[in-house]
Order: C-alpha cells, then sequence, then structure tokens
C-alpha cells in the first residue's frame, strides 16, 4: 500500500474542472467527492453513492473517499433532533460500506466551516489567494460574515457557506451560545460511539477535519485546534476508525503547532491528508495560502511528507487550497491548474522519499 494521490471534486454541476482534465494530469488517479445536494441529517442512498462511483470510475479514475457526509447542528450540540440524525448518519455510512468507500471526512466547527476575509487577494505576480486577517474578524458582526465574501465567490456556492444555511445564522448562534469546548468534546464522543459499530463493521475510516484557523473565532468553541486536543479526541474513542484528516494549512495556521511532531503523534490515525502551504504577514494576524512550494511559504513539506512516510501513511492526499493562476475562473482555492502543480509537486516528493527510505 502507499498514498493514493487525489484531487477533491465538486461534480458536474458545480465544478469548472472536469473528470477528464483531472484524469489527464497524469498524477492524480484518485476523487475525493461528496453528494452536494445533500443537507446535514438526510440519509444517502445505496443508488445515489453507485451513481457517483460510476460517473468517477468511467472517467478512468477511483473514487477514494467523501468529503464531508457533514455532520448536523442538532449533532455538535447536542440538541433534540441529535438522535434521529445519528440514525441517519449511521444509514448512510452502511451505504457508503456497501458501495466499498471506506474514507469518511467530516468536521466538528460550529456555524462556520473554513474562516477567510479574502478570497481573492493578489499577489505580486498576480495570482490571487485567500487570506485571513484577525483584525478584520474583530471588526466584524458574525452574522454579516457571509455577505461579505459572497461576490468573490465567482458565481459557486462553497460548501460550509450554502446561503440557506447563512440565512439563518442568527439561528445558529443561538443554537450553540451555551455550547463550550468540553460540551462539544462530549457531543463529539457521544456521536463517535454511536457511529464505531457500522465504521468497524464495514471499515470506514472517519478523518475529522482541523479546524481552520485552528483557533476560537467570534466566541465559538474550536475542539480540533492543538496537539493536545487531539490527543483528547483520540483517546476518547480509541478505535483505529476514529481517525483525522491531516489538513496542514488549516491545523498550521496556528504556528504553535509543530506539523511534523502531530504526525508523528498521530501514527496509524491519519485516514487522509490535506497538503498546503501558507505565508504569514503579521505573525498569525494575518496569513495568506501560497503554492505548495516550501520555499514560497512556511511550512517545511519535505519534512511533512517524510513524517507521514515514516508513519506509514497509506491513504488518500490532495493538494488543499491552490493560488489562481493563469487567468483561471474557479472556486476560490479549487483551480485546476495550481492544484495541478501541487500534485506533481507532491508526488516527486513522495517518490524521492520512497526511494531514498528503501536505500536505507
Ligand atoms: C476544506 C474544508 O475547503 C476546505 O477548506 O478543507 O471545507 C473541509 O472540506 C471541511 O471542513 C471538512 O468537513
Ligand atoms: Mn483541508
Amino acid at each position: 500500500m502507499t498514498m493514493e494521490m487525489t484531487m477533491r471534486w465538486y461534480g458536474k454541476e458545480y465544478d469548472t474542472v472536469t473528470l477528464e482534465q483531472i484524469r489527464q494530469t497524469g498524477y492524480v488517479k484518485g476523487i475525493i467527492s461528496t453528494l452536494y445536494n445533500k443537507l446535514p441529517g438526510e440519509v444517502w442512498e445505496l443508488d445515489e453513492i453507485l451513481a457517483l462511483k460510476k460517473e468517477v470510475e468511467d472517467a478512468g479514475l477511483h473514487l477514494a473517499g467523501i468529503e464531508s457526509v457533514n455532520v448536523s447542528d442538532a449533532i455538535k450540540t447536542g440538541g433534540p433532533e441529535r438522535d434521529k440524525d445519528i440514525a441517519a448518519y449511521i444509514k448512510t455510512l452502511e451505504n457508503l460500506g456497501k458501495a466499498d468507500i471506506h474514507l469518511v471526512c467530516y468536521n466538528f466547527m460550529p456555524v462556520f466551516d473554513w474562516t477567510r476575509t479574502e478570497l481573492d487577494r493578489k499577489r505580486e505576480d498576480g495570482s490571487t489567494v485567500m487570506a485571513y486577517n484577525q483584525d478584520v474578524i474583530d471588526r466584524m458582526d458574525p452574522k454579516k460574515m457571509f455577505d461579505t465574501i459572497k461576490n468573490d465567490m465567482n458565481g459557486t456556492v462553497m460548501p460550509g457557506w450554502e446561503p440557506e444555511r447563512m440565512a439563518k445564522v442568527q439561528e445558529l448562534f443561538e443554537m450553540y451560545k451555551d455550547i463550550d469546548e468540553d460540551k462539544l468534546f462530549d457531543n463529539l464522543k457521544y456521536f463517535l460511539e454511536a457511529i464505531m459499530p457500522v465504521c468497524d463493521q464495514y471499515n470506514i475510516n472517519m478523518a475529522i477535519h482541523p479546524d481552520d484557523p485552528a483557533w476560537s473565532v467570534f466566541g465559538l468553541p474550536r475542539i480540533i485546534s492543538s496537539q493536545a486536543k487531539l490527543k483528547r479526541m483520540m483517546d476518547m474513542v480509541p478505535n483505529p476508525h476514529n481517525g483525522v484528516t491531516f489538513c496542514m494549512g488549516s491545523y498550521g495556521t496556528n504556528l504553535n503547532n509543530d506539523l511534523i511532531a502531530t504526525v508523528r503523534m498521530l501514527k496509524g490515525r491519519i485516514h487522509f491528508a490535506h497538503i498546503r502551504n501558507l505565508r504569514f504577514n503579521d505573525g498569525m494576524r494575518d496569513f495568506e495560502e501560497s503554492a505548495h512550494l516550501s520555499e514560497d511559504g512556511t511550512f517545511d513539506m519535505h519534512g511533512v511528507m517524510k513524517a507521514l512516510y515514516e508513519t506509514g501513511f497509506d491513504g488518500p492526499i490532495r493538494p488543499d487550497h491552490g493560488r489562481m493562476i493563469w487567468g483561471e475562473k474557479a472556486m476560490p482555492g479549487y483551480g485546476l491548474y495550481d492544484r495541478a502543480l501541487g500534485a506533481a509537486y507532491l508526488c516527486g516528493l513522495w517518490e524521492s522519499i520512497r526511494k531514498d527510505a528503501r536505500k536505507l
């Protein structure tokens, strides 16, 4: 077994990138996708999953996993609907297992998935990137967050930022008002314990996505943001199917997080890897996404890939958000060109690490 290079694909209806283009990169063999019309709490039917799988396979690619099966706010807050939503989640996992899909990425972030203050900050070479500025966040009314970025989405809808969901953002803040870190941990434990039996039965690896950025925003609790918290999450449900998506660009927003040490600590529990690099402009108060190349950003990409290799990582890996280059118009972070460059670079690093290790 070795890692599988993948790309996220938003489906024919939403993505500007085609499966054929992805296949022609030559580096990418797997696809990470989801059923984008599903709301949290809805069951994914087997035939719908099989149709997605067939579409990907007909294009000569492999459906390597799902990002994401989203977790409802009732589950995250422990609300009255939680058991009903968990039952639906279990049914979905069972159907995914029947379709021979064994990786599910999800997150446990309250209200907002990832948070950025700009979706198209211009760099000196004319490319654009997504960026985060803490001063902007500190001044912002969180309920207006969506309005401030919606005009930059290039006509696309980004997961976690669906207009229907953002329309009830006030209500969402209300739901989370009594939820602190400990409660969120308890609710995550309750959820994981309920789903582990179906994961064991179908060998499904659950891979929680770290909070992005890796600290509390707008006073909402964030629990997947440091090595200690990751350890708490692993230890509270000590089943190898309870694992992590190692998203280095999210987890690495906090410069106190040691990426390589965390990969080593998570040995055997990283089921999926999102690899990207960041530039910091004002300590952690302002950062922007960069090219994957180590020297374009802050992180030791070779070091992280090597730690993954040495800890026996053999799951899907994908370049994460890319820059927008060569005039491409696509969903911010999810154009073809820069992610293809990222995939090629990561494959190159991996080949070199693998061959060096075999010489030992
Ligand atoms: C992704 C997340 O685009 C991104 O930043 O890494 O949206 C991720 O898909 C979710 O948090 C996982 O549920
Ligand atoms: Mn990610």
